[in-house]
């Protein structure tokens, strides 16, 4: 097979794409604002996108693409869903940003905490990252300890000390210690191996009353989708009540996605801390922690913990959102019957595509997420991850992309199904990794 190495195989295809992208290398640091976009680790120029629609997306070329990125999460509805779109439209003619409260604060919040049962409060940001890292400035605050433990491929957006041994973009790239975290930003995150307990209960055992909360992706998407152990949680559930350590599943993929009440609900675990983004942003810039009173009120004004932010509980973003739980709330949450649907559809024809080209890879699905890892399965933690042969997976997305299909450019990423993908959707786009795999 002649190899595609570069997208610029095809200029006339996306030849606004590479002059686009060749003119924004000098003036965004890689010619993008979010490294994974680059496609660096995929050998390839990045497509810029001109519009999206359900479960398409359009480049600046002019090229239609099914979309299985989905924004990373937020399109769980698909591109523009009708019901959002009214919403923010009624929103833009009452104006964009305020600084200051409004009510749509007060119904995200309400939404928020009727859907997940343990959760008294919220405190709305504008970003994944500075939902996980206000969350641990607040457990430090309310347990007075300094340490945290975090698991090796898990990816909690780029504050300092969460950026110790992480996932997604930082795994993509082959970042080690990322240059400009000190050693005093790092030293109290101690990293475990996910799924395994015994790693836990070493740190928290040689840190006795010095860890103030273990953080985890409770469904892993940042190193490829790795579903929890059967016990895993419960055992993170025991080692933090025996330990005094706080529990902070941070459902910045799975929330509102795994279930209607997200992970916890679907896992039937109570964290004492929860972050949220994506999808209770409706495509907004947008991220949420919350927790049980007694924890939240710790934060400022209410208690010392200072936390702030000039577009927290942007309008825009809380309508969006509000408009976007409420339609995943819709008949008892009967989207998620959909998606696992879809999902099972989606998980069946990606092992009959690996099982059809007799390659060495394995499929792992949870709910609508899932990922083809180009390594024997299974894949557990990110020991198991990293064994993935990222070039054969390099060689598959731009095949896929030729097909049509956009997936993410990385092994460490998901596939995120929405509910505007149809079943001819996902089936075009499973014999389209048939056809993949048996070029590879
Ligand atoms: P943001 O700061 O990017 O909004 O959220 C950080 C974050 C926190 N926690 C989890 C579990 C996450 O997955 C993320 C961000 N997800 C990645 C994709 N896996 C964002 C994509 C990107 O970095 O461009």
């Amino acid at each position: 097979m002649d190899q595609i190495t570069d997208l610029n195989t095809n200029p006339d295809k996306r030849k606004n794409s590479v002059s686009l992208f060749a003119k924004a290398q000098g003036l965004i640091p890689g010619g993008v604002n979010s490294p994974v976009r680059a496609f660096g680790s995929v050998a390839a120029t990045p497509v810029f996108y001109d519009r999206a629609e359900g479960a398409y997306i359009f480049d600046v070329d002019g090229n239609k693409y099914i979309d299985f990125i989905g924004s990373w999460g937020p399109m769980i509805l698909g591109h523009r869903p009708p019901a959002v779109m009214q919403a923010v439209e009624q929103q833009l003619a009452k104006g964009t940003s305020y600084g200051a409260p409004c009510e749509a604060e007060l119904v995200l919040a309400e939404l928020i905490t009727n859907l997940v049962p343990n959760i008294d409060m919220v405190r709305m940001v504008s970003s994944g990252t500075e939902a996980t890292m206000s969350a641990l400035r607040l457990a430090r605050g309310f347990t007075k300890r300094e340490k945290i433990i975090k698991f090796e491929g898990n990816y909690h957006g780029h504050s300092d000390a969460l950026l110790v041994s992480a996932g997604s973009g930082v795994a993509t790239l082959s970042i080690p210690g990322t240059p400009g975290v000190t050693e005093g930003a790092a030293k109290d995150t101690l990293v475990a191996r996910y799924n395994d307990l015994d790693s836990v209960e070493q740190l928290l055992a040689h840190n006795k009353d010095q860890v103030a909360a273990i953080i985890v992706e409770p469904i892993a998407g940042n190193m490829g989708l790795v579903p929890p152990a059967k016990g895993f949680h419960e055992g993170l559930r025991a080692l933090c009540d025996e330990f005094g350590a706080l529990l902070i599943f941070d459902e910045v993929i799975s929330g509102f996605r795994a279930a209607l009440g997200g992970a916890q609900e679907l896992l039937n675990i109570k964290a004492d801390l929860v972050t949220y983004g994506k999808i209770i942003g409706g495509g907004f810039p947008v991220g949420c922690f919350a927790g049980r009173e007694e924890i939240m009120k710790c934060l400022a004004p209410a208690g010392s913990v200072y936390q702030a932010g000039t577009l927290s509980g942007n309008p825009i973003a809380m309508t969006a959102g509000i408009a976007t739980l409420t339609e995943l709330a819709k008949d008892g949450g009967a989207v998620y019957g959909r998606l696992n649907a879809k999902g099972a559809l989606l998980e069946q024809g990606l092992k009959d595509a690996v099982a059809a080209a007799g390659i060495e890879a394995c499929v792992q699905r949870m709910g609508s997420l899932a990922t083809v890892f180009f390594t024997q399965g299974p894949v557990t933690d990110w020991q198991s991850a990293s064994r993935s042969d990222t070039d054969q997976f390099s060689r598959y997305f731009k095949l896929m992309l030729e097909a049509g299909f956009i997936i993410a450019p990385s092994q460490y990423e998901c596939l995120f199904v929405s509910d505007a993908h149809t079943e001819a959707d996902i089936t075009a786009f499973t014999d389209a990794v048939k056809a993949a795999l048996s070029e590879l």
